[in-house]
């Protein structure tokens, strides 16, 4: 072993040497060495030295935001890890799946054992109190500074900046453990928005859908199976929900099943469940479902041709027909009535809908009247319908013609949303974490500001607060903390801008990402896998991911919440508010107070069996408890999963005792009923002070959608931004995370998706270098020329590290936000999914795949 450690400190000698490795690692052979702060070691010297030596499985975190959580295992051989392993605990069938990892999961290790890791605190080289050459931010040199340098710059900017310029003028939007400094030194601004759920996040809970939360909107994955048709409306679970989810719709399709799929892209998904596939354009869904309402009502006739379900309308909904309204409201604004154009003369026709989606109203009635004659349809969506602008309407609308059809609340039958963790698995979860008991510092400024509008309120020095209350601000410093906020938000042209405008920016990281590199002062921080242990979240609701440190935190890195404690004792302020618990009891915590569910199937009782001896070896105060697994078993294992079988009594049906019993179990909106007229949803939403809906589900083209890709919609002229542009989550990343990981580079190259037809039509083949441009920025792609992708459509996957070019400004990487504009409408909506731009033969230098591009490696 000795010569192994002398042989990788040599490697973290130079920075030449360091490249090198990197080189290693690409090849894919490396192993990667813990223990003594030292990266990756080649594997010849590893494998020999390491060849036969027992070592230990130990169950490690996989933590990111990718919408699965799976076992993921390290095989420790003297504090090296030689190689992963997912999920062997028991035999995998339908019903008792094993949760395994994905190849994001399986490269973890080149992930926190990567030559890129930031290794020390370092300042930006031209920095000085108060900025110095700001413009410079994004492309100076670093330094490295000790700890207690850091922590003397940090104190010292805020406290100039809050004595200068008041608390008001410090923003984070996403400050995590860090804010817990910042809220004892006077608060902070943040920041709001509805990220992954587009308008699904907080509107659909005014008008009675999604009891509890969207998890709890469609039934399971056991009751799945008994659908007849199952309809997913933007929705590509192989790719953004990995897992087991597509596998549970393939269990849905063994048990008679069909499958239809609205996407503009015919995915994976699509392909291997056989299903029937309609291009819709994106930003556009509400048209088509309007033309399907249409459809049935103009089709039914209770006797002869029954297609509406009128019973379930009536005994469960307000403000479908002027018979029908909440009390007090305008009989004219009723939905029936706008569909049939009764007031504005315009009748939401499937030719109406088809002028503005894409699909031929022939296709469009032949779906309605598909859907209305199946007695079980599953009517599911994920977000990225959602994820557009002027969408605040779209899951009103999603859940009225769910409604109009009698798919809720039964077996089989099911209206929702199918997406990240509870996609084809909806459901109350039958196994918890506990809590780590941190009672929270709370942060005495209460305003937050639009994610969509942050960028442009520093700029600017404003902000919408609410309607009619347009708010003054003026921020001079950011913090970046566990979100990549620069990269992940609306208008990175202007974040950058913004960024190049404060006096001070601070960032914490495992990398150098984009939110570090436009940073003053970065600070390194420490991995799940360096950290003492915990329970995975957002998991599906049969399981529960448990994992353990691995190894000492690497090089100087310390966690976000150690530093924030030693920030404050710098500062002057009561650190011990900071951390008044330590890190051993904090998991401990978590372990004694995980739950699983009784035999009942109803009560939720404790997970973990505790003993005096594990209470001491976790170095924590307890009383012993008896539960489900021991602990040491849990240590072993990494995971508790409930075992289902058909029948059990552990399925969930979404709306059951409302459907039962609608007096009794009324749904928490003003008449206890579904509203399709829905007061509520347009005081909330007109409320944020960005755009205006009414209170039935009336169809409103989003700014940046399909309508605005031609210059004379009537006479279908195109514009200067003839194509949309939609960011599918890709398999290379979980967002932002991973996409510097050499293995996954190799694996999952990043293209852009180009139509056939619109390549053809501008000349691109297959490989070409091309420039994708918006309004709001410019970025260049390999072209990858596909077949399945609607003409008119360009995907462009969504994460990689924005890489400006110095000569053309331009974007080499492929950043999805440099095309997305800072937009805020309705509720605030992330609305990526509604982008215009153009696509032309770039006739620069070509790019050269990004596998081969220098890690970041600084010090
Ligand atoms: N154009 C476009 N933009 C999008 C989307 C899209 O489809 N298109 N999708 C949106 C969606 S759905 C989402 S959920 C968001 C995700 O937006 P983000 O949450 O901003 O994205 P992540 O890349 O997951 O960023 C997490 C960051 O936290 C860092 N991190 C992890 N652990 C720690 C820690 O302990 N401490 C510190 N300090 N840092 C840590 C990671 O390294 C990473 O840089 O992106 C949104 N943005
Ligand atoms: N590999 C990977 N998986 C992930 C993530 C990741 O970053 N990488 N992120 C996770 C997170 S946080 C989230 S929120 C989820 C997001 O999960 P989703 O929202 O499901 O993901 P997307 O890939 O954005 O979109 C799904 C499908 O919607 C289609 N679509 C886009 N716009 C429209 C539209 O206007 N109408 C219709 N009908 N279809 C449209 C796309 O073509 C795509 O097939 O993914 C999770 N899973
Ligand atoms: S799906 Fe997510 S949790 Fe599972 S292995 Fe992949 S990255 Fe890790
Ligand atoms: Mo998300």
């Amino acid at each position: 072993m000795a010569n192994l450690i002398e042989k990788a400190k040599n490697y973290t000698m130079n920075r030449r040497k360091f490249l090198g490795l990197t080189a290693t690692v690409t090849a894919g052979a490396a192993v990667t060495l813990t223990g003594c702060g030292l990266t990756s070691v080649d594997s010849t010297t590893a494998s020999a030295h390491l060849a036969g030596k027992e070592g230990e499985w130990v169950p490690v975190a996989c933590w990111h935001n990718c919408g699965g959580r799976c076992s993921n295992k390290a095989y420790v051989v003297e504090g090296v890890v030689v190689r992963q392993k997912t999920d062997d605990t028991h035999q995998d069938t339908p019903d008792y799946p094993q949760q395994r990892g994905c190849n994001r999961g399986r490269s973890q290790r080149m992930q926190v054992f990567g030559a890129d890791r930031l290794k020390y605190p370092m300042k930006r080289k031209n920095w000085e109190p108060g900025g110095g050459k700001k413009e410079l931010r994004g492309k100076d040199e670093w330094v490295r500074i000790s700890w207690d340098e850091a922590y003397e710059i940090v104190a010292s900017e805020i406290n100039r900046i809050k004595d200068q310029y008041g608390n008001r003028s410090i923003f984070a939007s996403n400050a995590g453990d860090f804010g817990r400094v910042l809220n004892l030194a006077g608060g902070y601004i943040g920041s709001w928005g509805t990220s992954s759920w587009g308008s699904w996040r907080w509107g659909p809970e005014k008008f009675g859908m999604a009891e509890g939360f969207f998890e709890q909107s469609i039934n399971d994955r056991m009751d799945l199976r008994n659908s007849q048709l199952v309809v997913i409306v933007g929705g590509n679970s192989s790719w953004s929900a990995a897992g087991n989810p597509t596998y549970h719709y393939l269990q849905a399709k063994k048990a008679g099943a069909e499958f239809v799929f609205l996407d503009p892209i015919y995915s994976d998904t699509v392909e291997l469940l056989d299903a029937d596939w309609l291009p819709i354009m994106p930003t556009t869904d509400h048209a088509l479902f309007l033309g399907m309402a249409h459809t049935l009502l103009v089709e039914d006739n209770p006797t002869t041709n029954p297609l509406i379900d009128w019973d379930f309308l009536n005994k469960y909904t307000v403000g479908f027909d002027t018979d029908h309204m909440p009390e007090g409201a305008d009989p004219k604004e009723n939905f029936k009535d706008y569909v049939l154009g009764t007031y504005d003369n315009i009748p939401k026709t499937a030719e109406w809908a088809a002028e503005l989606c894409g699909i031929s109203a022939d296709k469009i009635r032949e779906l309605a009247l598909r859907i209305a004659k199946t007695e079980r349809v599953a009517l599911l969506t994920a977000w990225g319908p959602a994820r557009t602008h002027n969408s605040d309407s779209w899951p009103h609308m999603f859940m009225t013609f769910g409604a109009m059809t009698g798919n809720i609340g039964k077996s089989g039958a099911m209206t929702g949303v199918s997406c990240h963790y509870s996609t084809a698995n909806g459901g109350t979860w039958l196994v918890t974490a506990g809590g780590n008991g941190l009672p929270p510092v709370p942060n005495p400024i209460k305003e937050t500001i639009n994610d969509n509008e942050m960028w442009l309120a520093i700029l600017d020095g404003k902000y919408v607060a609410g309607k009619n209350d347009v708010r003054d601000v003026n921020i001079q410093m950011i913090y970046h903390g566990p979100e990549a906020h620069l990269q992940t938000r609306s208008g990175q042209t202007k974040g950058i801008e913004a960024h190049r405008h404060v006096e001070f920016v601070l960032s914490t990281s495992h990398f150098l990402t984009t939110n570090s590199k436009f940073a003053d002062v970065v600070l390194p921080v420490t991995t799940e896998w360096e950290k003492i242990g915990g329970f995975g979240g957002f998991s599906n609701r049969e399981t529960l991911i448990f994992w353990r440190q691995m190894t000492d935190p690497l090089y100087e890195a310390k966690s976000d919440i150690r530093i924030a404690y030693e920030l404050a004792e710098k500062m002057g302020l009561d650190a011990n508010k900071i951390l008044p618990i330590d890190e051993k009891q904090m998991f401990y915590n978590q372990v004694s107070g995980a739950k699983v569910v009784a035999a009942d199937g109803k009560t939720m009782e404790p997970l973990v069996t505790l003993t005096e001896a594990d209470i001491q070896e976790i170095g924590a105060k307890g009383t012993p408890q008896q539960g489900r697994i021991s602990y040491q078993e849990l240590k072993t294992k990494g995971m508790y999963q409930v075992e289902r079988k058909p029948g059990d009594n552990l399925g969930f049906i979404a709306y059951e005792s409302f459907v039962k019993d609608p007096v009794a179990n009324p749904l928490k909106t003003a008449s206890g009923k579904l509203e399709i007229h829905c007061q509520a949803l347009v005081d909330f939403v007109n409320g944020k002070g960005f755009t205006e809906i009414r209170p039935i589900p009336t169809y409103n083209p989003a700014q940046e959608g399909y309508e605005a890709t031609f210059k004379d919609f009537k006479n279908k002229t195109k514009g200067d931004f003839p194509l949309q542009v939609i960011n599918p989550h890709y398999l290379r990343r979980s967002h932002s995370i991973f996409d510097n990981v050499t293995w996954l580079r190799e694996a999952w190259p990043n293209p852009v998706f180009l139509a056939a037809k619109d390549a053809e039509e501008r000349g691109i083949k297959e490989g070409d270098t091309v420039l994708i441009s918006s309004k709001h920025g410019k970025t260049l792609r390999p072209a990858h020329v596909v077949e399945w992708i609607a003409p008119g459509v360009v995907g462009l996957p969504h994460g990689a590290w924005v890489e400006i070019d110095e000569k053309t400004q331009v974007d080499k990487a492929g950043s999805d936000n440099i095309l997305t504009g800072p937009i805020p409408t309705g509720q605030g909506i992330g609305a990526w999914n509604s982008t215009i731009c153009q696509v032309e033969k770039w006739d620069g230098e070509p790019l050269t795949e990004d596998v081969k591009w220098p890690q970041r490696i600084v010090l």
